[in-house]
């Protein structure tokens, strides 16, 4: 039953049994009427207690409904809304008892209830915004009448949820300190006695006085950019201040409506589910069983492995950090305290957490001390004959079940594997930089890779709170091997005129967090040169722009010193364009121009965007058909987690379906006509797809 019904003492225990997560899809919605109007009718009960067990109150609207329109859709009879106002409007106090997760619509249903229980590890936001949509069944009115239009703005704006805690702190609900349930049922039957608290829906939502006629003008101004979402999340807040609580619920409601068709939303739900889908591994039986990791080794404490190590001590993990000697092994040791100890002194972490974290930390200089782990992660230096000597000690030391993985970004995991006696073993774990910032994590399977090793490291890297994409060998996987066409055409650019800055301005304000030249900057411009050197050695004579080897020829590597495609305030690493850039650049483009006969021409935004974008699209069809990456949505994934690519775009491969596959086509004939217009030549699962009228994430 999706609404179980248990009678105690006359108050009517209702808890929500919709697996997975109790999110409100038609059927729930339909019994949740039907049992509230039941009980209501009960002339023993007096009060109702709705709850939804230990993980899940509830996760809010089905995102299913309205992605697909499937089961009649979020706006089918009864609506959210509906059954929310017959909870409002109950004769009877209802009491929401909370623990696990209440998110979006399970908030609103919370809010709908006449009074809150929440257990303190409880999680209760309105992430709505995170799906280009607003909290379309009463948050926008209901929020702001409990906790202060301030306060629900600031929740709803940033999609951001709150634990238990700090919820009671904000006034939302009430701490339980005992049984959950027990104590929600203690709060009904006084509200039976006393009437309870009055109603949200009866209460007026007021900005303080100090706040200024302008205020909800000044929040829009705020927004870092002004999509539909946050905008109408503001309107509807200003709704509730301004309007009677039905007029706001109405416009509320309205609004959502008109969100949840955008492109932005469709997008975003798009890659909410993409995410989920990216942690099915095609094929796999489903006998096959993750093993457990608990011990885990990290080979080279620089930067990554250092960040590697946080992330997995972080999670539980006892690591083992090594390096060649104690000197490296105790700058990574002395990088990883000083994380802890900022986190401490900004009041993330207090100093007990940290003190346990950095007792599940290691070290050791010897590969003899991964004897006894399940896992090694080795991010030692981005060299076949380094790792392949690593590789091969650990083969002799480790046990047989220990999982034997390499950072690597773009060498051939298949020629490390095959150093050892076991290369069923072997796995690839693509960390990206800063690893415990970055989401995405490539799991990259070698030809060997056992089924039950590549589970296991899926299962790992949600333990370690990252967005596992399974990818084949190849170089640069998916992330870096598209990257490559990427800047590939942005230094063409560059060749025909573009500045740089001009370049980042055009992809930026279309909405990546960072342009390429921002990006190889903080990367590194020697990283860039090093790894086309590896592509060159591997036989790739394919053009490449001579701008960024000039570039680096002057030692401009980027961010770290202090000058790149930019200038960098050494305080702030605020970027600032530098005139000497703009100069070599242009000289550069002069000598391109003579070389091969190129008319100067004006080329603009769309330009730029379309030739960078397709790109990417075009190489990630290429990885597709070839079988490197399992699905489209994953290869979305991967550009959404680890390069900035704009949520509300979906990532390359839906942004190309969003355009229409002939489309793009049509585009990329037309750039056969320009500069280096061999790199034109659309991958043939592209052109099959678009001959089908068909899409490339369907
Ligand atoms: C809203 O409420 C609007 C209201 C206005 C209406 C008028 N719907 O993430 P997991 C599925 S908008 C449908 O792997 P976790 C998910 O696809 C909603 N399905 O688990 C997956 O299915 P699969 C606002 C949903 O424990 C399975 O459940 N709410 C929904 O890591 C397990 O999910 C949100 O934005 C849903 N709402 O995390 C919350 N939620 O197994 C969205 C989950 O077939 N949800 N599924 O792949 C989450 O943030 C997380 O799922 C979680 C659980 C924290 C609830």
């Amino acid at each position: 039953m999706p609404v179980h019904i248990d009678i105690r003492d006359g108050v009517a225990v209702l808890t929500l049994n919709r697996p997975p997560v109790n999110s409100f899809d038609l059927t729930l919605r339909r019994d949740l009427r039907a049992a509230l109007a039941m009980v209501m009718t009960k002339p023993e009960v007096e009060a109702v207690v709705l709850t939804g067990g230990t993980r899940h109150f509830s996760a809010g609207a089905d995102i299913e409904e309205f992605a697909s329109g499937t089961r009649g859709g979020a706006t089918a009879a009864p609506t959210l809304p509906d059954v929310i106002i017959d909870l409002d409007q109950a004769a009877k106090p209802v009491v929401a008892a909370i623990a696990g997760t209440c998110l979006g619509g399970g908030l609103e249903v919370a809010l709908g209830c006449h009074h809150r229980v929440v257990a303190a590890n409880a999680t209760l936001g309105l992430p709505e915004v995170k799906l280009g949509i607003l909290p379309g069944a009463g948050g926008t009115q209901r929020l702001p009448r409990a906790i202060g239009v301030k306060a629900a703005l600031d929740m709803i704006l940033s999609g951001t949820p709150v634990n238990g805690a700090k919820a009671a702190k904000l006034g939302l609900a009430t701490l339980s300190t005992g049984d959950l349930v027990e104590d929600a049922v203690a709060v009904a039957r006084q509200a039976a006695r006393d009437g309870g608290k009055p109603r949200l829906s009866l209460l007026r939502a007021e900005l303080p006085a100090d706040a200024g006629a302008d205020w909800f003008q000044r929040q829009i101004d705020g927004l870092k950019r002004p999509l539909p979402a946050p905008l109408a999340c503001i309107e509807a807040v200003r709704a509730a201040v301004e309007l009677p609580f039905s007029q706001g619920l109405q416009r509320e409601f309205n609004l959502f409506r008109e969100l949840v068709v955008t492109p932005e939303s469709k997008a975003l739900q798009y890659a909410f589910f993409a995410e989920r889908r990216a942690a099915r591994i095609d094929g796999l039986s489903p006998d096959v069983q993750p093993r457990a990791i608990e011990r885990v080794a990290v080979i080279g404490a620089g930067t990554m492995g250092a960040g590697i190590a946080t992330v997995a001590v972080n999670a539980g993990l006892e690591v083992i950090l090594l390096d060649r000697d104690e000197a490296g092994v105790q700058k990574g040791v002395a990088g990883i305290t000083k994380g802890y100890d900022a986190a401490v002194a900004k009041g993330r972490m207090d100093g007990a957490e940290r003190d346990r974290r950095l007792g599940r930390l290691h070290t050791a200089t010897d590969l003899a001390a991964c004897a006894a782990v399940n896992l090694v992660i080795e991010a030692a230096f981005e060299d076949m004959g380094v790792k392949q000597d690593i590789f091969r000690t650990l083969d002799k030391v480790c046990g047989p079940d220990t999982i034997l993985a390499s950072n690597t970004s773009t060498l051939d995991l298949d020629a490390i594997a095959a150093i050892t006696s076991r290369p069923q073993s072997v796995v690839g774990l693509h960390f990206f930089s800063p690893a415990p910032v970055m989401r995405l994590l490539e799991v990259v399977r070698g030809a060997e890779t056992a089924p039950e090793v590549l589970a296991t490291a899926m299962a790992l890297s949600r333990k370690l709170g990252k967005v596992g994409v399974v990818a084949g060998v190849c170089n640069g996987f998916i992330g870096n091997r598209m990257v490559e066409e990427y800047l590939r055409q942005a230094y063409f650019l560059v060749d025909e005129g573009v500045l740089p800055w001009q370049v980042d301005g055009a992809l930026e304000r279309w909405g990546m967090a960072m342009g390429p030249f921002a990006m190889m900057d903080l990367a590194g411009n020697d990283i860039g040169r090093a790894i086309r050197a590896g592509r060159k050695a591997l036989g790739d004579e394919r053009p490449y722009s001579t701008f960024p080897d000039k570039f680096c020829a002057l030692g401009r590597f980027g961010q770290k010193t202090g000058k790149g495609y930019y200038q960098y305030d050494p305080a702030s690493r605020a970027r600032e364009t530098d005139p000497e850039v703009d100069a070599l650049a242009q000289a550069h483009a002069k000598e391109v121009a003579q070389e091969f006969g190129l008319s100067p021409r004006v080329i603009g935004d769309e330009e730029i965007v379309a030739r960078c974008l397709l790109a990417l699209a075009n190489e990630g069809a290429a990885l597709l058909g070839e079988g490197i990456a399992q699905r489209a949505s994953d290869i979305d994934v991967v550009y959404l987690n680890g390069y900035g690519f704009p949520a509300h775009k979906g990532g390359p491969m839906f942004h190309a379906d969003s355009l229409g596959l002939e489309n793009v086509l049509r585009l990329m004939e037309g750039f056969l006509e320009g500069y280096q217009s061999q790199f034109w030549k659309p991958a043939p699962l592209l052109w099959e797809k678009a001959s089908a009228g068909g899409r490339l994430t369907a």
